[in-house]
C-alpha cells in the first residue's frame, strides 16, 4: 500500500503553527482511507494523545479541533486546552472556544472526535454537525451546522522540545534565542550579507579566504557558488554553470561582487566531482595539488592522471593566499543512503589526507527541499525537522564530523527570485566557514 499523504499543505501547517506553536503534525487517520465511521476514526486515533482534528469541506475551507486528551469511547473528558478553528487559503487561522465546555466530550462510540456540541462524523456521516442544546445559537460556532465534508484527518501533534541548532547571527555577538527567532528573514539575512561583508580575516596578509567545493558527481557544488554569487548580486545567476550533461570539468575560482562593487572576503573553487571507482571523476591527487595551491585557475581536469610538475601553469611555489584555507564537502541530503560504501571509503581517505594539513573541513548537505518536501521554503523550521536531522547525523557517522561542521542548506535551482529564508541558510554556513578560516590562520602563528 502506498504511503497516506496529507491533505494539509507546507503553507496550511505554517498558517497552523501560529494557533499550535512549533508542532509536527504526524498522520493517523484519513477517513478516505481508513473509511469515514466511528470505528476506524477510535482505532487508529484512540490514546494518541494531543490531536489536531482537520475537517475539509473543500480546499478553501478547513475547519478542525484540538485536544491535549486522549480520545477514547467511553467517557466524556475536560479539557481546557481544547480549541476549535477555522483557516483559510489566504493563511488566517480564527480560534474558538469549545462550547459547551462543560461537557466537552470527546467523543462516544457512533461518533467521530467531538468538541463540546462539534461532532465530527457524527454516526458515521461525512459531516460536521451541532448536536449541542438548542440554547448554543450559530452565532456562537465557528462554522455552520451540518457542513458535508470531502475529507477528514487526525493528526498526533507532537511538541518539538527545542530545535538541532540554534542560529547565531554575528561573531562575537550574543543573541538570545528569542530574538534571534523573531528577528524578520530580511533582517537576519542583512545582518549576516554585512558581517561577511565587513568581515576581517585574522590574518591580515591573505586577501581572501580560499574555500574548495570537493564531493560526488551532481552534489549541487556549482549551484552552491551560483546561490552565493546570486545572494551577493541580489539576483538569481548562473555563472558556474551548474547542472550541464557533462558535469564540471575545469577548475575555476570565483570572487563574488555587490552591486554597489564592494566583494565578500572570499573565494570559492569548484572542482570535477568525485566518482566512485578510480577511472572517473575528479582525481585524489588533484584535490590535494589544489589544497596545496599548485592547480592554476582553468585547468582542464584529466580523470586519468593528476597535474604533473611540468603542467603549463603549474604552481611551483604558491603563496599562502594561493592554497586553499577550507575544504567543503558538498553533498546530495535527498539520497536513501547519503554515501554509498564506495564513495564512503574514497571520502573518508580523502579526508584524512586534509585533516593530516590541519586544514578545516565543513559539509554542506544540499538538496534539503527535495530530502524533505514538507519544509519546502518555511526552511526556517528547517533546524526542528527531524528527518534533516537524521541525514545530518548519518553525514557525521559516516564521515566523522563534529555536527557543528554539517550545514543543510538548499541551492537556487528552481526559483528565479531570490528567498531570504534559503540565504539565512547558506549565509550561515558562509559565516561559519570564514571563521573556521580564522582557526586556520591561528594554527598557523602557533
Ligand atoms: N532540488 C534541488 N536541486 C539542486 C540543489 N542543488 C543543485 N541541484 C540540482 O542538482 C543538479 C546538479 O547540480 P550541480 O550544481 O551541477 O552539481 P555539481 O556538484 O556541480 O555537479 P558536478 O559538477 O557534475 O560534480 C542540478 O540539476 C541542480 O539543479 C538543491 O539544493 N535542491
Ligand atoms: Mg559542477
Amino acid at each position: 500500500m502506498s504511503a497516506i499523504t496529507s491533505r494539509l499543505t507546507a503553507k496550511n501547517q505554517k498558517d497552523l503553527s501560529e494557533i499550535l506553536g512549533k508542532v509536527n503534525l504526524h498522520l493517523l487517520y484519513k477517513a478516505s482511507v481508513h473509511g469515514f465511521s466511528a470505528k476506524a476514526f477510535h482505532d487508529k486515533c484512540d490514546g494518541q494523545g494531543p490531536t489536531l482534528t482537520v475537517g475539509y469541506k473543500d480546499s478553501q475551507c478547513i475547519f478542525g479541533g484540538y485536544t491535549s486528551e486522549d480520545f477514547g469511547t467511553d467517557e466524556s473528558k475536560m479539557d481546557d486546552k481544547a480549541f476549535l478553528f477555522q483557516l483559510n487559503d489566504a493563511g488566517s487561522v480564527k480560534k474558538f472556544d469549545v462550547e459547551p465546555r462543560t461537557v466537552d466530550h470527546l467523543s462516544l462510540l457512533q461518533h467521530g472526535p467531538s468538541f463540546g456540541s462539534r461532532v465530527f462524523l457524527p454516526y458515521g456521516k461525512k459531516k460536521i454537525s451541532n448536536l449541542g442544546q438548542s440554547s448554543w445559537s450559530k452565532k456562537n460556532l465557528p462554522f455552520e451546522d451540518n457542513v458535508d465534508l470531502v475529507e477528514c484527518e487526525v493528526y498526533r501533534v507532537e511538541e518539538l522540545k527545542a530545535p538541532w541548532r540554534k542560529i547565531n547571527l554575528n561573531a562575537g555577538s550574543l543573541i538570545s534565542r528569542h530574538d534571534e527567532y523573531h528577528l524578520h528573514p530580511f533582517r537576519r539575512r542583512l545582518k549576516l550579507i554585512q558581517s561577511i561583508q565587513s568581515y576581517k580575516l585574522y590574518r591580515n596578509t591573505v586577501p581572501k579566504a580560499r574555500v574548495l567545493l570537493i564531493g560526488p558527481i551532481g552534489g549541487g557544488k556549482s549551484s552552491f557558488i551560483n546561490s552565493v554569487n546570486s545572494i551577493f548580486r541580489g539576483v538569481v545567476t548562473n555563472r558556474a554553470l551548474a547542472g550541464g550533461i557533462t558535469g564540471t570539468e575545469m577548475y575555476s575560482t570565483y570572487s563574488f561582487r555587490q552591486k554597489d562593487k564592494t566583494s565578500p572576503p572570499l573565494i570559492l573553487s569548484d572542482t570535477m566531482g568525485l566518482a566512485e571507482g578510480t577511472e572517473s571523476g575528479i582525481h585524489v591527487d588533484d584535490i590535494i595539488n589544489i589544497v596545496e595551491g599548485h592547480v592554476p585557475k582553468k585547468y582542464q581536469f584529466n580523470e586519468a592522471s593528476p597535474i604533473q610538475a611540468d603542467t603549463k601553469g603549474y604552481i611551483k611555489s604558491p603563496a599562502i593566499a594561493e592554497r586553499i584555507h577550507c575544504v567543503v564537502y558538498v553533498i546530495d541530503a535527498n539520497k536513501p543512503t547519503i554515501l554509498s560504501p564506495a564513495m564512503e571509503k574514497k571520502m573518508c581517505a580523502i579526508q584524512s589526507q586534509i585533516a593530516e594539513l590541519e586544514i578545516p573541513q565543513v559539509v554542506l548537505l544540499t538538496k534539503v527541499d527535495e530530502a524533505c518536501p514538507l519544509i519546502g521554503k518555511d526552511l526556517e523550521n528547517i533546524y526542528w525537522n527531524e528527518h534533516i536531522e537524521q541525514k545530518v547525523l548519518e553525514v557525521q557517522r559516516k564521515l566523522r564530523m563534529p555536527v557543528s561542521c554539517i550545514f543543510p542548506v538548499t541551492n537556487y535551482w528552481l526559483d528565479i527570485n531570490l528567498v531570504f529564508t534559503m540565504d539565512i541558510l547558506i549565509l550561515s554556513a558562509l559565516l561559519q566557514i570564514l571563521r573556521f578560516v580564522d582557526d586556520y590562520f591561528e594554527n598557523l602563528d602557533d
